[in-house]
C-alpha cells in the first residue's frame, strides 16, 4: 500500500461559495452640469427612461447623492468611469463613483 504523504487528509472539502458583493454606482451632485446633460448620461450609460433618469438627476440634486443602480465590481467601476468621462468630455466635473453594497 501507498502511504499517503500527508497525516490526515481530509476527505471532505467544504464548499465555499461566496457570492461577490454587489457594488452600488453613486452620482454626485455638482454647481455646473446642466440638468439635461446628467438626464442625458443616464440614460445612455445606464439605459434609463427618462422619467427614471429625471428622478435620479433629481434626488442627486436635492440631497447631495444618489444611487443609480447596483452590478457587479467590474461592471459597476467601468461604468461609473464611462459616465464620468463622458462629462469631462463636454468639461463638466459630473461624477459618478462606486462603493459596495453592505
Ligand atoms: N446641480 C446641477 C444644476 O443645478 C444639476 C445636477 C444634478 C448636476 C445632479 C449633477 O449629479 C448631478 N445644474
Amino acid at each position: 500500500m501507498v502511504e499517503s504523504p500527508v497525516k490526515n487528509p481530509k476527505t471532505t472539502t467544504k464548499p465555499k461559495v461566496e457570492r461577490p458583493k454587489l457594488h452600488k454606482v453613486i452620482l454626485i451632485n455638482d454647481d455646473y452640469t446642466p440638468r439635461d446633460f446628467v438626464c442625458m448620461v443616464l440614460k445612455a450609460e445606464f439605459g434609463m427612461g427618462e422619467d427614471r433618469a429625471y428622478k435620479v438627476m433629481i434626488t442627486a440634486h436635492q440631497r447631495g447623492v444618489c444611487v443609480v443602480a447596483v452590478y457587479q465590481r467590474d461592471v459597476a467601476e467601468t461604468k461609473a468611469k464611462r459616465a464620468s468621462e463622458y462629462g469631462q468630455k463636454y468639461g463638466y466635473p459630473l461624477m459618478f463613483t462606486t462603493e459596495p453594497e453592505e
